[in-house]
């Protein structure tokens, strides 16, 4: 190799940005977190409340010092915490027989038997990850807060969730402006507990690998518009599958309404739709399934400007890299 080509060689390979090849390289994430990791911001219910901010600091020590296979440490939730996770379970489990997917439908009640779902106790991270464990590979990982899109989407390609651990402040049991572990548990652990969408969570993490930052913000876009606020075909109705509306009860109703726009999924178009973080969703997208979704994630990531394929090796829990296309 001339000095030339090889210089040039090394440029192409420092421009990629880095990403994990393995899953323990996800422990380097643990104290990279965005805002309201540690502080809240000020218009955090909890922002002012020295009480609330000394337990949440208590619970994100878990996630700072956790490293990948180790068992998650169990939380010891108090009385006040069991309360507000109890008015959220039951507010939005008298929504799901009318509102959620019905994939959503068939897991909860196995949650309800597996992992002690229900409103008088919060499930804990380590027992909820060995049944997701068991349905479709996926596993939980505390996570501090907010990580930036790239680490998070990068999770999934391993089929690591990152989850908060901590509980939204007691004075807006139906208000959070941050994932919390309500959150978490009603609307995300249910569909990662489905292989189709397991798949389909997982081809975003893969397409998120070493993605240029305007190919990331693409897919983050499209994360947002599926995991969180994606709806879905059944027969002649509309139902939620996005953990945002399944843990919003006032989003849950509005969503499936005439109101707000419902357009089909597909990739190329959702990934540039500008949407609102703060408020209800104007637009929706609307899944044929999530075979169908996985296949047009896949064909999407296949023209993002990447000059190699990845693939996951679960033996090694790995990323192999193929050079070309
Ligand atoms: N971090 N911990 C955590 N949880 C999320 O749901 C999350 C995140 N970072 C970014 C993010 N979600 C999304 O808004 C997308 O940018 C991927
Ligand atoms: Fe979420």
């Amino acid at each position: 190799m001339t000095l030339l080509i090889y210089i040039a060689s090394l440029f192409v390979e420092t421009s990629v940005p880095w990403f994990p090849r393995k899953m323990s390289d996800l422990d380097s994430f643990a104290e990279k977190v965005l805002e309201m990791g540690e502080d809240l911001s000020a218009d955090h219910p909890g922002a002012n409340d020295p009480v609330y901010r000394k337990r949440r600091t208590e619970i994100v020590q878990i996630a700072k010092t956790y490293r990948t296979g180790q068992p998650i440490p169990h939380v010891d939730y108090s009385q006040q915490e069991v309360e507000t996770w109890g008015s959220v379970f039951r507010k939005l489990t008298s929504m799901f027989p009318d509102h959620a997917c019905r994939e959503h439908q068939y897991v909860f009640p196995l949650l309800v038997q597996n992992c002690g779902y229900n409103d008088k106790q919060i499930p804990q991270l380590e027992q909820v990850s060995n049944f997701l464990k068991d349905c479709t590979g996926f596993t939980l990982r505390p996570v501090m807060g907010l990580l930036t899109s790239r680490d998070f989407l990068n999770g999934l390609a391993f089929r690591v969730f990152h989850s908060t651990q901590y509980v939204r402040h007691h004075s807006h049991p139906l208000y959070t402006p941050e994932p919390d572990v309500c959150h978490e548990l009603l609307g995300h652990v249910p569909l990662f507990a489905n292989p189709d969408f397991a798949a389909f969570s997982q081809e975003i993490g893969l397409a998120s690998l070493g993605a240029t930052d305007a190919d990331l913000e693409k897919l983050a876009t499209i994360y947002w518009f599926t995991v969180e606020f994606g709806v879905c075909r059944e027969g002649e109705k509309v139902r939620a599958y996005g953990a945002g509306l399944l843990s919003s009860f006032g989003e849950l109703e509005y969503a499936l309404t005439d109101k707000p726009e419902k357009r089909p999924f597909d990739p190329q178009v959702t990934a540039v739709q500008k949407y609102p973080i703060t408020q209800y969703q104007p637009v929706y997208f609307v899944a044929e399934s999530f075979k169908d979704a996985q296949e047009k994630i896949r064909a999407f990531a296949n023209q993002m400007e990447r000059p190699f394929t990845v693939k996951y090796d679960p033996y090694t829990q790995s990323i192999e890299v193929l050079d070309s296309k």
